[in-house]
Protein backbone atom coordinates (compact mmCIF):
# COMPACT_ATOMS: atom_id res chain seq x y z
CA UNK A 1 0.00 0.00 0.00
CA UNK A 2 2.70 2.21 1.06
CA UNK A 3 4.57 2.18 -2.31
CA UNK A 4 2.02 1.87 -4.59
CA UNK A 5 0.29 5.29 -3.22
CA UNK A 6 3.65 7.10 -3.66
CA UNK A 7 3.30 6.59 -7.09
CA UNK A 8 -0.21 8.25 -7.39
CA UNK A 9 1.51 11.00 -5.46
CA UNK A 10 3.06 14.00 -7.37
CA UNK A 11 6.42 15.01 -6.38
CA UNK A 12 6.63 11.46 -5.42
CA UNK A 13 9.98 10.14 -5.07
CA UNK A 14 8.90 7.99 -7.15
CA UNK A 15 8.64 7.96 -10.67
CA UNK A 16 6.11 6.83 -13.17
CA UNK A 17 6.66 4.14 -15.52
CA UNK A 18 6.83 4.85 -19.24
CA UNK A 19 4.20 4.23 -21.07
CA UNK A 20 1.44 4.64 -17.83
CA UNK A 21 -1.54 7.22 -18.70
CA UNK A 22 -1.01 10.35 -15.67
CA UNK A 23 -3.12 9.56 -12.92
CA UNK A 24 -5.37 12.59 -12.52
CA UNK A 25 -5.40 13.00 -8.74
CA UNK A 26 -4.65 11.17 -5.74
CA UNK A 27 -7.40 8.55 -5.00
CA UNK A 28 -6.84 6.06 -1.84
CA UNK A 29 -8.24 3.11 -2.15
CA UNK A 30 -8.65 0.38 0.27
CA UNK A 31 -8.56 -3.36 -0.66
CA UNK A 32 -11.90 -5.11 -0.37
CA UNK A 33 -13.82 -2.66 -0.63
CA UNK A 34 -16.79 -1.74 -3.36
CA UNK A 35 -16.45 0.68 -5.70
CA UNK A 36 -18.37 3.47 -4.22
CA UNK A 37 -15.96 3.71 -1.46
CA UNK A 38 -15.24 7.24 -0.70
CA UNK A 39 -11.94 8.52 0.74
CA UNK A 40 -12.29 9.78 4.38
CA UNK A 41 -8.75 12.15 3.67
CA UNK A 42 -7.43 13.19 0.60
CA UNK A 43 -4.38 14.84 -0.45
CA UNK A 44 -3.82 17.08 -2.78
CA UNK A 45 -0.34 18.64 -4.31
CA UNK A 46 -0.06 22.43 -6.18
CA UNK A 47 3.14 23.50 -6.93
CA UNK A 48 5.08 23.17 -3.44
CA UNK A 49 1.97 22.82 -1.13
CA UNK A 50 0.32 19.98 0.00
CA UNK A 51 -3.04 20.32 1.07
CA UNK A 52 -4.78 17.57 3.51
CA UNK A 53 -8.83 17.28 3.24
CA UNK A 54 -10.77 15.55 5.54
CA UNK A 55 -14.18 15.27 5.50
CA UNK A 56 -17.12 15.38 8.28
CA UNK A 57 -16.25 12.59 10.70
CA UNK A 58 -13.17 12.01 12.71
CA UNK A 59 -9.79 12.14 10.71
CA UNK A 60 -6.57 11.66 12.49
CA UNK A 61 -3.81 13.09 10.83
CA UNK A 62 0.60 13.07 11.36
CA UNK A 63 2.92 14.52 9.34
CA UNK A 64 6.77 13.82 9.90
CA UNK A 65 9.14 16.10 8.15
CA UNK A 66 12.76 16.31 8.10
CA UNK A 67 13.31 19.40 7.57
CA UNK A 68 15.27 19.53 4.62
CA UNK A 69 15.36 22.53 1.54
CA UNK A 70 13.76 19.77 -0.49
CA UNK A 71 11.16 17.87 1.84
CA UNK A 72 10.18 14.41 2.43
CA UNK A 73 7.14 14.52 4.82
CA UNK A 74 5.91 11.34 5.96
CA UNK A 75 1.84 11.48 6.29
CA UNK A 76 -0.50 9.48 7.22
CA UNK A 77 -4.48 10.54 7.25
CA UNK A 78 -6.32 7.78 8.96
CA UNK A 79 -4.00 5.07 8.07
CA UNK A 80 -3.66 5.48 4.43
CA UNK A 81 0.16 6.81 4.04
CA UNK A 82 2.19 8.65 1.42
CA UNK A 83 5.77 10.13 1.15
CA UNK A 84 5.47 13.53 -0.16
CA UNK A 85 8.77 15.33 -1.46
CA UNK A 86 9.50 19.00 -2.48
CA UNK A 87 6.66 20.68 -0.25
CA UNK A 88 7.33 23.78 1.78
CA UNK A 89 3.63 24.15 2.53
CA UNK A 90 1.09 22.02 4.54
CA UNK A 91 -2.64 22.96 4.36
CA UNK A 92 -4.77 20.64 6.62
CA UNK A 93 -8.54 21.05 6.92
CA UNK A 94 -9.65 18.56 8.60
CA UNK A 95 -13.09 19.71 8.56
CA UNK A 96 -16.12 18.50 11.14
CA UNK A 97 -15.80 15.89 13.18
CA UNK A 98 -13.22 15.31 16.17
CA UNK A 99 -10.20 15.18 14.66
CA UNK A 100 -6.73 14.88 15.66
CA UNK A 101 -3.47 16.48 14.21
CA UNK A 102 0.00 15.85 14.77
CA UNK A 103 2.90 17.74 12.88
CA UNK A 104 6.03 16.13 13.86
CA UNK A 105 9.45 18.03 13.08
CA UNK A 106 11.86 15.79 13.47
CA UNK A 107 15.51 17.26 12.65
CA UNK A 108 14.89 20.80 12.80
CA UNK A 109 14.93 23.20 9.79
CA UNK A 110 18.40 23.28 7.37
CA UNK A 111 20.11 26.70 6.67
CA UNK A 112 17.30 29.27 4.95
CA UNK A 113 14.52 26.06 5.04
CA UNK A 114 10.93 27.84 5.09
CA UNK A 115 7.96 25.88 6.45
CA UNK A 116 4.59 27.03 6.92
CA UNK A 117 2.37 24.66 8.60
CA UNK A 118 -1.44 25.99 8.61
CA UNK A 119 -3.99 23.89 10.22
CA UNK A 120 -8.07 24.43 9.88
CA UNK A 121 -9.28 21.69 12.41
CA UNK A 122 -13.12 22.78 11.71
CA UNK A 123 -15.93 22.35 13.91
CA UNK A 124 -16.44 20.29 16.74
CA UNK A 125 -13.83 18.84 19.61
CA UNK A 126 -9.85 18.67 18.02
CA UNK A 127 -6.72 17.72 18.75
CA UNK A 128 -3.73 19.65 17.20
CA UNK A 129 -0.11 18.76 18.68
CA UNK A 130 3.01 20.15 16.99
CA UNK A 131 6.25 18.29 17.94
CA UNK A 132 9.35 20.49 17.57
CA UNK A 133 12.90 18.68 17.31
CA UNK A 134 16.16 20.05 16.39
CA UNK A 135 17.43 23.02 14.99
CA UNK A 136 16.35 25.90 13.35
CA UNK A 137 18.97 27.00 11.72
CA UNK A 138 20.72 30.60 10.69
CA UNK A 139 17.96 31.74 8.29
CA UNK A 140 15.27 29.52 8.81
CA UNK A 141 11.31 30.23 9.17
CA UNK A 142 8.79 27.74 10.60
CA UNK A 143 5.01 28.91 10.58
CA UNK A 144 3.05 26.77 12.50
CA UNK A 145 -0.95 28.02 12.62
CA UNK A 146 -3.83 26.44 13.90
CA UNK A 147 -7.32 27.62 14.05
CA UNK A 148 -10.03 25.22 16.20
CA UNK A 149 -12.82 27.10 15.03
CA UNK A 150 -16.21 25.68 17.17
CA UNK A 151 -15.83 23.15 19.38
CA UNK A 152 -13.41 22.67 22.43
CA UNK A 153 -9.80 22.33 21.15
CA UNK A 154 -6.85 20.69 23.24
CA UNK A 155 -3.86 22.39 20.96
CA UNK A 156 0.01 21.50 22.06
CA UNK A 157 3.03 22.95 20.81
CA UNK A 158 6.12 21.06 22.16
CA UNK A 159 9.66 22.80 21.25
CA UNK A 160 12.38 21.71 23.39
CA UNK A 161 10.13 20.05 26.30
CA UNK A 162 6.55 18.96 26.82
CA UNK A 163 3.80 21.78 28.15
CA UNK A 164 2.26 20.88 31.00
CA UNK A 165 -0.47 18.69 30.73
CA UNK A 166 0.74 17.52 27.07
CA UNK A 167 -0.32 14.82 25.26
CA UNK A 168 2.49 14.46 23.04
CA UNK A 169 6.05 13.25 23.11
CA UNK A 170 8.37 13.38 25.61
CA UNK A 171 11.87 14.17 24.45
CA UNK A 172 13.42 14.36 28.47
CA UNK A 173 16.42 16.86 28.43
CA UNK A 174 15.99 18.20 24.78
CA UNK A 175 16.25 21.67 23.78
CA UNK A 176 15.69 23.49 20.33
CA UNK A 177 18.40 26.11 19.37
CA UNK A 178 16.65 28.94 17.09
CA UNK A 179 19.99 30.53 14.96
CA UNK A 180 20.74 33.64 13.79
CA UNK A 181 18.35 34.97 11.40
CA UNK A 182 15.95 32.04 11.85
CA UNK A 183 12.26 32.33 13.83
CA UNK A 184 10.15 30.08 15.15
CA UNK A 185 6.07 31.70 14.60
CA UNK A 186 3.51 30.39 16.32
CA UNK A 187 -0.16 31.46 15.55
CA UNK A 188 -3.12 29.58 17.64
CA UNK A 189 -6.92 30.19 18.01
CA UNK A 190 -8.74 28.25 19.99
CA UNK A 191 -12.25 29.43 18.63
CA UNK A 192 -15.43 28.97 20.15
CA UNK A 193 -16.22 27.38 23.10
CA UNK A 194 -13.65 25.94 26.16
CA UNK A 195 -10.11 25.80 24.79
CA UNK A 196 -7.28 24.33 26.28
CA UNK A 197 -3.68 25.69 24.54
CA UNK A 198 -0.19 24.86 25.90
CA UNK A 199 3.00 26.28 24.53
CA UNK A 200 6.48 25.54 25.76
CA UNK A 201 10.16 26.77 24.27
CA UNK A 202 13.14 25.92 25.54
CA UNK A 203 16.44 26.44 23.91
CA UNK A 204 18.97 28.89 22.70
CA UNK A 205 17.20 31.40 21.17
CA UNK A 206 19.52 33.68 18.84
CA UNK A 207 17.11 34.54 16.46
CA UNK A 208 13.51 35.16 16.93
CA UNK A 209 10.11 33.44 18.84
CA UNK A 210 6.69 35.34 17.80
CA UNK A 211 3.75 33.75 19.55
CA UNK A 212 0.19 34.57 19.80
CA UNK A 213 -2.28 32.18 21.80
CA UNK A 214 -5.39 33.00 21.93
CA UNK A 215 -8.65 31.35 23.72
CA UNK A 216 -10.88 33.35 21.98
CA UNK A 217 -14.72 33.19 22.97
CA UNK A 218 -15.17 30.49 26.03
CA UNK A 219 -13.69 29.64 29.39
CA UNK A 220 -9.96 28.59 27.95
CA UNK A 221 -6.88 27.31 29.64
CA UNK A 222 -3.86 29.26 27.67
CA UNK A 223 -0.16 28.97 28.95
CA UNK A 224 2.70 29.34 27.58
CA UNK A 225 6.55 28.78 29.34
CA UNK A 226 9.72 30.20 27.63
CA UNK A 227 13.40 29.43 28.64
CA UNK A 228 16.32 30.95 26.98
CA UNK A 229 19.13 29.02 27.88
CA UNK A 230 23.03 30.09 28.44
CA UNK A 231 24.39 32.07 25.51
CA UNK A 232 20.96 33.57 24.05
CA UNK A 233 21.49 36.64 22.37
CA UNK A 234 17.73 36.94 20.21
CA UNK A 235 14.38 37.91 21.60
CA UNK A 236 10.83 36.32 22.61
CA UNK A 237 8.48 38.40 20.48
CA UNK A 238 9.78 42.42 18.97
CA UNK A 239 8.74 45.64 20.50
CA UNK A 240 6.10 46.14 18.07
CA UNK A 241 4.57 42.85 18.47
CA UNK A 242 4.78 41.35 21.65
CA UNK A 243 4.98 37.59 22.10
CA UNK A 244 0.85 37.44 23.52
CA UNK A 245 -0.93 34.91 25.59
CA UNK A 246 -4.83 36.29 25.35
CA UNK A 247 -8.33 35.14 27.08
CA UNK A 248 -10.63 36.69 24.41
CA UNK A 249 -14.16 37.04 26.11
CA UNK A 250 -15.30 35.04 29.08
CA UNK A 251 -13.50 34.15 32.40
CA UNK A 252 -10.24 32.50 31.16
CA UNK A 253 -7.06 31.12 33.31
CA UNK A 254 -3.69 32.49 31.52
CA UNK A 255 -0.15 32.01 32.31
CA UNK A 256 3.27 33.11 30.62
CA UNK A 257 6.08 32.59 31.81
CA UNK A 258 9.31 33.40 30.28
CA UNK A 259 12.45 32.31 32.04
CA UNK A 260 15.69 34.59 31.07
CA UNK A 261 18.82 32.71 31.53
CA UNK A 262 20.46 33.93 28.60
CA UNK A 263 22.97 35.84 30.81
CA UNK A 264 23.36 38.12 27.98
CA UNK A 265 22.05 41.96 27.58
CA UNK A 266 21.13 41.61 24.13
CA UNK A 267 18.74 38.98 24.78
CA UNK A 268 14.95 40.55 24.48
CA UNK A 269 12.11 40.24 26.05
CA UNK A 270 9.15 41.04 24.60
CA UNK A 271 5.60 39.52 26.06
CA UNK A 272 2.59 40.00 27.40
CA UNK A 273 -1.01 38.25 28.55
CA UNK A 274 -3.82 40.00 27.91
CA UNK A 275 -7.29 39.41 29.65
CA UNK A 276 -9.74 40.80 27.89
CA UNK A 277 -13.21 40.40 28.70
CA UNK A 278 -14.36 38.53 31.38
CA UNK A 279 -12.75 37.35 34.97
CA UNK A 280 -9.59 36.49 34.08
CA UNK A 281 -6.86 34.68 36.15
CA UNK A 282 -3.23 35.10 35.00
CA UNK A 283 -0.33 34.37 36.21
CA UNK A 284 3.29 35.30 34.92
CA UNK A 285 6.96 36.48 35.06
CA UNK A 286 7.69 40.02 36.54
CA UNK A 287 9.21 40.95 32.47
CA UNK A 288 5.60 40.00 31.10
CA UNK A 289 3.66 42.95 30.65
CA UNK A 290 -0.06 42.81 31.70
CA UNK A 291 -3.87 44.08 30.68
CA UNK A 292 -7.37 43.19 31.61
CA UNK A 293 -6.64 40.83 34.39
CA UNK A 294 -9.00 40.90 36.88
CA UNK A 295 -6.27 38.50 39.26
CA UNK A 296 -2.77 39.20 38.44
CA UNK A 297 0.10 37.08 40.16
CA UNK A 298 4.03 37.43 39.46
CA UNK A 299 5.67 34.07 40.09
CA UNK A 300 9.10 33.67 39.96
CA1 LIG B 1 -13.05 15.72 10.16
CA1 LIG C 1 -12.25 29.60 23.21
Amino acid sequence: MFARLSKLLPGSTKRRPAGRRPVPSFVPRLEGLEDRYVPSCTLSVSGSTLTITGDGAANTVRIDDNGNAVSTLSVSCDGVQAIVTGITTIRVNTNGGSDDVTYHLTNGLQTNVARTVDVDLGGDDDVFEADLEGTLRTGSNLTVSADGRTGAEYMRVSAGRPPSGGLGFVFPGTQVNIQSGASLNLDLQGGDSTDNIGVSYRGELDGTLNLLADGNAGLDTVSANVEMLAGSTGNVGSSGNPATVRGGTHDDDLTFVVHNNSGNSTAGVYAHVEGFWGHDVCHRTSNVSVTGCEEDFVVA
